[in-house]
């Protein structure tokens, strides 16, 4: 009997804890029991066409209802209604009830409660698989479906994953295991998770997916990658999924036989001709290509004496007859070149406007540098009114602490798609150059740089899985809001209880500009260890190029800090709209979180609080250490409504974060404290170790290279 009672405790303990130990694998699609009151009635799905998209909608909608009713099935009962799924074409009970569904167009839908029967209607079957998902959100953040009346269509037309996904497994900057692609295996083997990838996807709206990294193999131009990259696109097809490949330009040399990748050569030319017309073969409805040129080494038209134009126009055509597009990115910069490199984007793609082809989309990334955890716009938004521009944000955390630091990215991308370019005067939004709204543009493109892996739970952390949702969700209306966006997955990933999701979305909105705090406050960008971007080295010097290093960016010496982009430094401001110019040029209009950013500044400069700038700035470190520890208090409180697998995992990262948060404090203070040669304002307590430490530290091992 006496043995039995650890067991009997055990048991006890097991019956007691309110919620089941959960590994993150579901994502957002738990679908588990919902509370009796939050429950809907019971509904029957009426049969609906049987095509593949309507198969897997419908599977869905049973999946997620038996979960959430707890019910073993969904069952027809006293009220019960009816759940009819479909589009006028394929049914001819949806076209009875005459929906407007003008507005809806190739890819959104109608929700709408008519009598007893709730109708889920699209134009297509993926609007009626979107709508399903939709549906399902309302039930599981306990909306309230008895009454509904929702239109929805996405304000973008493509909304992009970029996997930086290597033919050997690797994931450049990634933190959540290997490569979710198993190309060894492929395409015999198509591993179940990938139907679970397209899934979660569909349920954000994503639809479409590059699938190997902008430094690209031409490898994956070769029959064999073909052939694996169209096992693939079969298996998210039904999920409204195009596949999409990196290309690299000089692949007509690397796998073509060709002396040349010159854009303007006929046999070169011929090459990516033949080369689409074999994709196509393999896979119909291939997306098209990615491409990075030119840039950090990778080759490009300019290797010929040709330009951006010259080599983007040129892969737009050999796919251009198939429906395919181009997306150029703009992430351009040499080393040769010893302008500010936040001006390079600019300088090489605006004078090209109105020349690159209907179906190229220039790629820009959210700033000017490179994913900081802070950039003001890049001046490329509304610039080019005469081009498609599509957005590339990064959800993978290469510069905000890997998959351990807790940073919900909805308010960073928010901040960015907000931002009033007035390039078509005052509300040009950043948001209305993405969705084409400003300039009328069609071919519009959000891309995210994916955070996902064979972790268990796909993104390294429970909270990682939020940014991939945000992105989602976002890139469909990039003028939704990112904190509404957090409610929804708080409640869809944790618990619906208010006593939860209000602490928990509090947390998480604030969770990134923590972040900056006790990174790169006031505008100070690109303070991350060399090569991998772990932690802090705004000392870091030499190397192989300048634009790599802190100091670059810091400018940091005795007399000040701060890169001088105003007039009277590189005048990286005139490449916005002169409102915007004015604004960030002048000292008493530039927002203090881009201070440092655009202006280089004495140490004794009075910011608006009155404080010195190095008080100020010893002051926003603080800051950020004690908003982490404020989290990790919030987080330990919240233990009654998690399951203890991820409340044990989050907290556990939580202290990984607090301990990397004071370790940016110290280590900064250390070093700018050497040119500032000013003491720590008052009750600051010293950094922990000395600047021989923090500038003793490497990190060969550090993940994601
Ligand atoms: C940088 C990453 C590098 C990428 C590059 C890119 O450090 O790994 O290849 O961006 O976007 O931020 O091409």
């Amino acid at each position: 009997m006496r043995g039995l009672w650890p067991l009997l405790a055990l048991l006890s303990a097991a019956l007691a804890s309110p919620v089941r130990a959960e590994d993150g694998y579901d994502l957002w699609l738990r679908y588990r029991p919902l509370p009796a009151a939050q429950r809907p009635a019971p509904r029957t799905i009426a049969p609906s066409a049987d095509t593949p998209t309507l198969k897997v909608a419908r599977a869905e909608l049973e999946r997620g209802l038996q979960g959430l009713t707890g019910a073993a099935r969904a069952q027809a009962g006293a009220g019960a209604g009816t759940i009819l799924l479909g589009t006028p074409t394929g049914s001819s009970a949806v076209a009875a009830l005459h929906l407007p569904l003008q507005a809806a167009g190739e890819e959104g839908y109608v929700i709408r409660t008519v009598g007893a029967t709730t109708v889920i209607a699209a134009n297509r079957d993926i609007g009626v698989l979107y709508g399903v998902f939709h549906y399902l959100r309302l039930v599981q953040t306990g909306a309230g479906v008895d009454r509904l009346d929702i239109a929805s269509a996405p304000k973008v037309r493509r909304r992009l994953l970029n996997h930086w996904d290597n033919l050997d497994g690797s994931v450049e900057r990634g933190y959540a295991g290997a490569s979710l692609w198993d190309w060894w295996k492929l395409p015999d083997y198509r591993d179940p998770r990938y139907v679970d990838y397209a899934r979660a996807n569909a349920s954000i709206g994503i639809n479409g997916a590059v699938l190997n990294n902008v430094n690209a193999k031409a490898d994956s131009l070769t029959a064999p990658y073909i052939a694996k990259a169209a096992a693939l696109a079969d298996v998210f097809r039904p999920y409204g999924i195009k596949v999409y490949l990196s290309a690299r330009f000089s692949a007509p040399i690397e796998i073509g036989g060709l002396k040349t990748a010159d854009p303007l050569d006929p046999a070169v030319r011929a090459f990516w001709t033949a080369k689409a017309d074999e994709i196509y073969r393999a896979i119909p409805d291939f997306g098209g290509f990615l491409v990075k040129a030119n840039s950090e080494g990778q080759p490009g038209p300019q290797d010929y004496g040709r330009t951006h134009v010259d080599g983007a126009n040129m892969l737009a055509d050999a796919v251009g007859p198939h429906g395919g597009i181009v997306m150029w990115r703009a992430f351009v910069y040499s080393h040769e070149q010893p302008d500010d490199r936040a001006k390079q984007g600019y300088s090489e793609f605006k004078p090209f406007d109105g020349q690159f082809r209907d179906n190229v989309v220039i790629q820009v990334k959210n700033g000017p540098i490179d994913f900081q955890p802070r950039e003001p716009f890049h001046p490329l938004f509304g610039a080019m009114p005469k081009s498609n521009l599509g957005m590339e944000f990064q959800i993978t955390k290469e510069y905000l602490g890997f998959a351990t630091h807790l940073v919900y990215l909805g308010p960073l991308y928010e901040e960015v798609l907000k931002s009033d370019t007035y390039a078509r005067g005052p509300g040009s939004t950043v948001a209305k150059v993405v969705d084409g709204a400003l300039d009328g543009r069609r071919e519009t493109l959000v891309a995210g740089v994916a955070n996902i892996g064979t972790d268990r739970n796909w993104s390294g952390s429970p909270f990682d899985q939020a940014n991939w949702y945000v992105f989602g969700r976002l890139a469909w209306d990039p003028e939704a809001s990112s904190r509404d966006i957090a409610a929804d997955w708080a409640k869809m990933t944790f618990s619906t209880d208010p006593r939860f999701v209000t602490p928990v979305v509090a947390m998480m909105m604030g969770s990134r500009e923590a972040a900056v705090d006790y990174m790169t406050p006031l505008g100070l960008h690109h303070q991350m260890g060399n090569g991998h971007h772990y932690g802090p080295a705004p000392w870091y010097s030499g190397g192989a190029r300048a634009d790599w290093t802190s100091v670059y960016y810091n400018k940091a010496s005795r007399d000040g800090i701060g890169f001088d982009r105003t007039a009277a430094g590189s005048n990286a401001v005139a490449q916005y709209a002169p409102e915007v110019a004015r604004r960030f040029s002048d000292l008493k209009t530039v927002d203090e979180k881009d201070l440092l950013w655009f202006h280089h500044l004495p140490w004794d400069y009075r910011l608006r609080s009155g404080a010195t700038l190095w008080d100020g700035l010893v002051g926003c470190y603080s800051q950020g250490v004690a908003a982490v520890d404020g989290m990790g208090r919030t987080w330990a409180d919240l233990a009654p409504y998690v399951d203890r697998e991820r409340h044990g995992q989050v907290a556990s990262f939580l202290a990984i974060q607090a301990r990397e948060a004071r370790w940016w404090r110290d280590a900064s203070i250390a070093y700018f404290q050497t040119l500032s040669q000013r003491p720590l304002p008052p009750g600051e307590p010293p950094p922990a170790r000395s600047l021989d430490y923090y500038q003793s530290l490497q990190f060969p091992y550090a993940p994601g290279i």
